[in-house]
């Protein structure tokens, strides 16, 4: 087994999952290449540090730029807020990189063409981090209409639901800064409704769709008291720069029409992103908060047997099971992150183009500024690639 060595920049939410999945995937995975944590990067040493230590990162960097060109780092991995992607992809481009990167890839549209434009210059591999393509039941759905098991598609529904943000208290965070984030709820979790949407029902032609803040000032953290520092009558408010709530409708390329939500202000549903796709011999239901089960329908069922089944993703002929448990021993979010970088190394491996890339994130990209530019013209814009 060869060593690859890999440089992790960010080690928040992500660089944990990132993290996790770089240690776990060669025990259930085991290929011709081992990732090798080499070094982990961040701004704040003593917070580096300590991701270092919880994670088994070996060595720890405070300047991005040191980490990506040092010689002995083969994988560059992203996982910063949206603002640094670009700087951080050319970068590691032109340092001869292989690159994986957070969604969604960018902060704009140009932004996204030029990092797509870098890798292909120079001929490193790269892939986009849309981890719930990796999901057994949604790779199995993937499989079922490409076996023709829905038909042809008429609807395609996309929702990515969260609630975190609700409470008016909830500090100005990074997310919530246009300048950092790019957008809201649709470049944070509208961004994987639109990639299940491509990779289960192909390109989006046109959209048309609104976007709300309904909070418009919050406190500033640090500002004030609390667990957020920004509680109490010392506190100051900034101005929210992002959408609370995406919503949009959409045409695709093969004539299916689609409704799509996203929204961190829809209470109790925590992380409820969903899809269901009705064709033309079946249907298909998922639930990212029951993510090991698919639901499907089968219009040929004989009449007065028809209905919904659930399946339990969990056997080993369906994707990625084979690795885990025996039947019926779920699998759960950190999974999804372990798939991914296994499909990254064996692109290595068999010198192929990971999936998705950085293709998929312009495309992505594509379907995020229709969006924006239909929010702000209230007219159907079309999906420019
Ligand atoms: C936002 O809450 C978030 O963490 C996203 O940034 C992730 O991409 C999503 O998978 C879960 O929710």
């Amino acid at each position: 087994m060869a060593q690859v060595n890999v440089a992790l920049i960010g080690y928040k939410f992500m660089g944990k999952a990132h993290s996790n999945a770089f240690r776990q995937v060669s025990h259930f995975f085991p290929g011709k290449l081992e990732p090798r944590m080499k070094v982990i990067c961040g701004r704040d040493r003593q917070a580096a540090e300590a991701a270092a230590r919880q994670f088994g990162w070996e060595e720890v960097e405070t300047d991005w730029r040191k980490a990506v060109e040092r010689p002995d780092i083969d994988i560059v991995d992203i996982a910063t807020p949206g603002n640094l992607h670009h700087p951080m992809a050319l970068a590691a481009a032109a340092a001869g990189k292989q690159i994986i990167c957070e969604k969604p890839l960018a902060n704009s549209l140009a932004e996204a063409r030029e990092m797509l434009k870098a890798v292909q210059k120079a001929g490193v591999k790269h892939m986009i981090m849309h981890n719930y393509r990796k999901i057994p039941a949604v790779a199995l759905a993937k499989r079922w209409i490409e076996d023709g098991r829905v038909g042809d598609v008429y609807h395609y529904h996309g929702a990515y639901l969260q609630d975190w943000i609700m409470d008016p208290d909830f500090p100005l965070v990074w997310r919530l800064d246009k300048k950092i984030a790019g957008s809201g709820a649709l470049g944070d979790i509208g961004a994987h409704a639109i990639d299940l949407a491509r990779y289960l029902n192909g390109e989006f032609s046109a959209v048309t769709g609104q976007m709300t803040t309904f909070i418009k000032e919050r406190p500033i953290p640090g500002s004030g008291e609390g667990a957020w520092g920004a509680k109490g009558s010392k506190a100051k408010k900034g101005k929210v720069t992002v959408d609370d709530d995406a919503n949009f409708l959409a045409r695709f390329r093969n004539s299916s029409v689609g409704v799509f939500e996203s929204s961190r202000f829809c209470g109790g549903r925590r992380n409820y992103h969903t899809f269901q796709i009705y064709g033309s011999k079946g249907s298909i239901a998922f639930n990212l908060e029951r993510m090991n089960e698919l639901e499907f329908y089968d219009c040929a069922d004989k009449a007065g047997e028809q209905g919904y089944k659930t399946i339990n993703a969990t056997e080993s002929v369906h994707p990625y099971v084979g690795a885990w448990w025996p039947p019926g021993h779920l699998i759960g979010y950190e999974h999804t992150f372990i798939h991914a970088i296994h499909d990254f190394l064996m692109a290595l491996e068999k010198d192929t183009l990971p999936s998705p890339n950085f293709k998929d994130g312009v495309a992505n990209e594509a379907v995020l500024d229709a969006v924006e530019r239909s929010a702000k013209s209230s007219h159907w814009e079309s999906v420019k690639m």
